[in-house]
């Protein structure tokens, strides 16, 4: 007798064929069972998946599969998000449209994840691309700007002056045109911004909750907020030689340690600040100043690209009296302090600040001590070699002399504002969300300039405003909508004289912010959804994705999940329960990406080992956060794997009348079948604990794995099926089986099958159909474990202290050597015997006795 063979590509087909057809994983609302919403971040169809990028649609998918098995109503959801720049990049490179090359690259990578057997509910898919779906971006953008949530404002862009059009970031390669590579410069645009600062400090308070996302995502949300406590001071500007009391004008600082004013020894601006301008005003040669100033400009685009610069600096001439000392500091423009933190501009404290102080030595600024530490010995200004940071108390600070940092900090505060000087202030690191896009791939947003009544909305009713059809992307001149004139001139919907449209698009973020909630109501055309049913649905359950969505994605979307709580259209505080960032795979320690030429195609993989072998390699290899190593070999392990499971299974079913099995409960058993009903039941209850919470795939498979090797063992020597060493079928013709050792293999068989089914549905389904079952393995739900019998057996080990038995523990036949030591040291009468001698050894007698050895 021998079992047919295992044949992946046939039996994947068969299924996928099924649950498409019984539209197994399609869901409606249902208020009898739980739901649960399981999402993985939506792709970007750039055009083939790799092996890396479906990793996290297998971690998304083994997480839905046991939800769904353990009775919850799941909903997993897939789409695209496929509004972008690579689409436009490569319209301009290769004349492909946008679009047609969007829509090529869903239909391919659709294919893969559907070959691959991800348990999607495809009937909800969109792409963001779609009117359907950035109609409602538009919807949401008018309905924010109603709500003085959406503004627009004069920012900087990235230009470039030989292809005359505006880079995005991305475009932009070390200061240079991705394209052309002239040197980038600054322009100022109008551009609209989202309010998102409105929220930052319920966004910051929102992270405390966030108790099942990883902590260095909190880490990094509340950075990116960067609440600071500080002061506002004011100085007055002076020129030299002027009496102090007839200030030019007021000159603002923000500082966290106004403790150290007195230690101010310079006015530092940023290049941008407005006052510099005015300072080169009053020059006798205003050209000099100003291109001195924009040297520096440039410096500081260097830095916000590379992040590291040398500090560089000149003196404008001008000084700034400080309120506290009424001593005038001479004002300087640097390339180190930002236009956009605070007031643009810093008092230098050079022996406290550790820039400040890299810059004083550079420039020959004095240095001047005014907090000292209370632990080490005084410092002196002079031969300081580093800053000194740490609070402590304050010298040579006129009244406050004496006070401590904090105290300080108070009392300076309430001294400058009782005299009209300042006040203690907060700032933000967060900015307001510039949304603009010179860009023609993506959602237009819905805004008509008039002549005469000025800047209005779109009308609802004439949403969505479609993108026009553009033949031709050269990627020069202004942006692409503002060359296509039937987009450009319309009528203002208010006087009906001839306007203009907005000709910006939105940032793709937009399109991602929401599109989970899209999910609960895909089809919806009066509103982006039904709140009934996100109310149902969310908050997302699981969600799962790349760690470079760890900031701005995830905020984003904070964001907008408090501006629909404002609409009344969800009633969470957050939109996402738990959050897992996967790891990377890589191929010779470098991360799988086309321009390297090392990425692994699941198609072809598909082909030579079938998507179940590839879906549990991946899920195997390492925990689900951490990074792969891709090799070929651990490929073909797991199908060797898989062939395992599948001969023990067919081999059973082929030399048994299942139905004729008994239940093991029906039976007195022997040790032996004792002890793999206790593997089998304790697998179970370590599986289900290692998915669900921790989501430990890869230590869920060896637990698998090990329990395959046991029933290998069992089977053979309990002559069932015909297993004879290495997995090679001999025939043995009527062999008689105990029907104790026959039921308890049944049981832990079915168990495997259907721990195993989430990582591999497709072989799980077929083995599960051979033994007997007909409706399928999500109807079969999750196994249950009794934990008696998943319970390890107890035994008494005697513990001696040089050879004299002094305690018995009662330990678990099943601990390790190490954890016996252990517990055999905390006995309390074993360490009253010890009495504080030396330990010179432990000998453990294979699990029968513990000797410890004192001197
Ligand atoms: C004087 C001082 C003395 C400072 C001292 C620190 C230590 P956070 O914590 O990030 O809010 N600063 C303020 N605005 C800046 C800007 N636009 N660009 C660069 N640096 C700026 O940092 C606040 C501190 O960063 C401020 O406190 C200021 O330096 C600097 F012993 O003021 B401090
Ligand atoms: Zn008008």
């Amino acid at each position: 007798m021998s079992v047919r063979d295992y044949d992946p590509q046939a039996i994947e087909k068969k299924w996928q064929q099924r649950w498409q057809e019984s539209r197994a994983f399609e869901v409606t609302e249902d208020d009898s069972r739980p739901k649960f919403y399981c999402l993985v971040m939506f792709a970007y169809p750039s055009g083939h998946a790799h092996v890396g990028h479906v990793r996290n649609y297998m971690i998304g998918d083994v997480v839905a599969r046991t939800k769904r098995m353990q009775g919850f109503n799941v909903l997993h959801p897939f789409g695209w998000d496929a509004f972008g720049l690579p689409a436009e990049n490569a319209a301009i490179k290769h004349g492909d449209h946008p679009e047609r090359w969007t829509v090529s690259n869903i239909t391919h990578m659709k294919g893969q994840l559907q070959r691959l057997g991800i348990s999607y509910s495809w009937e909800r898919e969109f792409a963001t691309c779609n009117s359907d779906y950035y109609k409602w971006n538009q919807w949401l953008f008018l309905q924010m700007l109603e709500r003085d949530l959406a503004y627009r404002k004069r920012s900087t862009v990235n230009w470039c002056s030989s292809c005359q059009t505006v880079l995005a970031n991305e475009q932009v390669v070390d200061t240079r045109c991705w394209r052309c590579d002239t040197e980038v410069q600054d322009r100022d645009l109008d551009q609209w911004f989202l309010r998102i600062t409105k929220y930052a400090d319920d966004l910051l308070g929102g992270v405390d909750q966030l108790g099942e996302w990883p902590s260095k995502v909190l880490t990094m949300q509340r950075n990116w907020i960067g609440r600071s406590e500080g002061s506002r001071v004011t100085f007055s500007v002076v020129r030299d030689g002027e009496e102090t009391d007839k200030p030019e004008e007021a000159l603002s600082v923000f500082t966290t340690r106004v403790d150290t004013i007195y230690g101010a020894t310079c006015l530092l601006l940023a290049p941008e600040h407005p006052l510099v301008d005015r300072i080169a005003d009053l020059k006798s040669n205003p050209q000099i100043f100003r291109d001195n100033v924009s040297q520096f400009k440039a410096l500081d685009r260097m830095s916000r690209l590379t992040g590291k610069v040398e500090k560089e600096g000149f003196d404008t001439g001008r000084f700034a009296v400080n309120p506290f000392t009424n001593k005038k500091i001479p004002i300087w423009v640097t390339n180190f302090v930002l236009a956009d933190y605070g007031t643009g501009a810093v008092m230098a404290v050079p022996a406290h600040d550790q820039r400040d102080f890299e810059f004083a030595k550079k420039y020959g600024l004095p240095v001047r001590v005014v907090v000292q530490p209370t632990t080490t010995q005084q410092l002196i200004g002079e031969t300081l070699e580093s800053a000194s940071t740490v609070h402590g108390e304050l010298v040579d600070s006129g009244p406050f002399s004496g006070l401590r940092s904090s105290e300080a900090i108070s009392e300076m505060n309430r001294f400058a504002e009782a005299e009209g000087f300042g006040a203690s202030e907060v700032q933000l690191r967060l900015k307001d969300w510039g949304v603009s896009r010179q860009r023609y791939w993506g959602t237009p947003i819905p805004i008509i300039y008039c002549p005469h009544c000025g800047t209005k909305p779109v009308p609802l009713e004439d949403l969505p405003v479609r993108l026009p059809i553009v033949e031709e992307f050269t990627g020069r001149g202004a942006s692409p909508l503002s060359q296509v004139s039937e987009f450009v001139n319309t009528a203002c919907p208010e006087c009906g004289e001839p306007a203009k449209r907005e000709t910006d698009t939105m940032d793709t973020f937009f399109d991602s912010s929401w599109y989970f909630y899209r999910f609960c109501d895909p089809k919806n055309n009066e509103l982006p959804f039904v709140p009934e049913k996100v109310k149902y649905w969310c908050p997302v359950d699981f969600y799962s994705g790349g760690v470079e969505h760890a900031i701005l994605h995830l905020i984003y979307s904070r964001f907008f999940c408090r501006v629909f709580g404002d609409l009344k259209m969800v009633d969470h505080d957050e939109p996402f329960t738990r959050l897992l960032t996967q790891g990377m795979v890589l191929r010779n320690g470098a991360v799988m990406s086309k321009s390297k030429g090392n990425v692994v195609d699941p198609d072809e993989m598909l082909a030579t080992y079938g998507a179940d072998a590839l879906r549990l390699y991946e899920m195997f290899v390492a925990p689900p956060e951490k990074e792969i190593e891709w090799t070929d070999t651990g490929l073909e392990g797991s199908q060797r794997f898989l062939t395992r499971v599948w001969r023990l299974v067919l081999s059973y079913c082929e030399s048994v009348e299942i139905e004729g099995v008994k239940e093991p409960s029906c039976f007195d058993l022997i040790d032996t079948d004792r002890d793999m009903r206790r593997k089998t039941h304790s697998t179970i209850r370590r599986v289900s604990e290692d998915i669900d919470p921790r989501v430990h795939l890869n230590t869920v498979v060896s637990a698998l794995m090990e329990l395959v090797n046991e029933l290998y063992l069992y089977c053979d020597q309990e002559n069932i099926g015909s297993l004879k060493r290495s997995g090679s079928l001999v025939e043995t013709g009527s062999q008689v089986c105990r029907p104790e050792s026959l039921s308890v293999v049944k049981e832990s068989l079915e168990s495997l099958v259907l721990m195993l089914a989430p990582f591999t549905p497709h072989i799980c389904e077929e083995l599960w159909e051979e033994l007997g079952h007909s409706d399928g393995i999500t109807a079969a739900g999750w196994p249950a474990y009794d934990a008696n019998v998943a319970k390890s057996e107890e035994i008494v080990i005697p513990v001696q202290v040089n050879g004299r038995v002094r305690a018995r523990i009662i330990v678990s036949s099943e601990l390790n050597e190490e954890k016996l030591k252990q517990l055999a040291l905390e006995n309390s009468q074993v360490q009253r015997n010890i009495d504080g001698r030396s330990i010179k050894k432990i000998i453990v007698v294979s699990s029968k006795l513990v000797n410890i050895v004192v001197v």
